[in-house]
């Protein structure tokens, strides 16, 4: 069976689960990589009987989660994390989480990994107009959140078979102004025609938020990367511009 390697899984709420379980339902093996902030939170609700429903995949049987590396795509090497992080307690107990690190034990229990999905961002002042945005903060929006699909494709690529797939989620507003489309819409009803990502709720999200621009990195990097990783490796590259979803995320946004 195939290997399919997520990142950006920490609950059942967002595209990475869904993707997770619809690999599952394809019959993939299933590992993720999950922030260490985060880490212990999910577990402990995998271990939960109220998952199960959320587990459910279509034959009746529920999703296995073969294992989960820590992963911080902030950083690529261990000399990359800075001593705060490293005594901070959110990672107390956490090791390896940098992506070469965590590639190289992906690599030792599989040997390699067949689908990539990386569905994750973040920045710290994600609430803020791009007026009121720091460097520090723009900054580091693109690197976890377009950097970090460069850095996996470079890592991942070598253990990754011809025919390998990686994919990332973007979205709409990276590549167009959507007008209105901002904190008036939050109440909005809205129904995903996928069964799996169901939500009752739009988030609000102002465009020019710059959690969203970094997907203009994210999709221009990923045409780069599919001509790029598709020459060195032999392996697809591409971006799906996702639909809203009331995930964690979206709901830290304010949806
Ligand atoms: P999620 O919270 O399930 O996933 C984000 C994950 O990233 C979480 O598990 C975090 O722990 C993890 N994470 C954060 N920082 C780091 C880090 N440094 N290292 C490792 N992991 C980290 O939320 P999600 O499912 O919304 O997000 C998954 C992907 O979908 C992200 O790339 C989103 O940008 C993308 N996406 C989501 C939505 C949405 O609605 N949820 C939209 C577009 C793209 C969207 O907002 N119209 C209006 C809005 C939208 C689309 C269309």
């Amino acid at each position: 069976g195939k290997v399919a390697f997520i990142a950006g899984v920490a609950d059942t709420t967002g595209y990475g689960w869904a993707i997770a379980r619809e690999l599952a339902n394809a019959g993939a093996t299933i590992v993720v990589g999950t922030w260490p902030p985060v880490l212990k939170m999910f577990n402990m609700a995998l271990k939960k009987k109220a998952t199960d429903e959320a587990k459910k995949l279509d034959d009746g049987s529920l999703m296995e989660i073969a294992k989960i590396y820590p992963l911080d795509a902030m950083f690529d090497v261990p000399e990359d994390v800075p001593d705060d992080v490293k005594s901070n307690k959110r990672y107390a107990g956490v090791e390896g989480y940098t992506i070469e690190e965590c590639v190289e034990a992906v690599k030792k229990d599989y040997g390699q990994v067949d689908i990539l999905v990386h569905s994750l961002a973040n920045g710290p002042e994600v609430t803020k107009p791009l007026l009121e945005t720091s460097r520090k903060g723009y900054l580091a929006a693109s690197s976890a959140s377009a950097y970090s699909l460069v850095s996996m494709v470079q890592r991942f690529g070598p253990i990754m078979p011809k025919g390998g797939a990686v994919i990332s989620l973007s979205y709409v507003a990276a590549v167009r102004t959507i007008p209105g489309y901002g904190g008036g819409m939050s109440s909005a009803k809205v129904r995903s025609t996928h069964p799996h990502l169901e939500f009752k709720h739009a988030p609000a999200f102002c465009v020019d938020s710059h959690l969203l621009r970094p997907k203009a990195q994210l999709e221009s990097d990923t045409r780069t990367l599919a001509y790029e990783a598709g020459r060195k490796y032999g392996i697809r590259v591409n971006t799906i511009s996702a639909g809203p979803l009331k995930s964690r995320a979206a709901s830290a946004i304010g949806g």
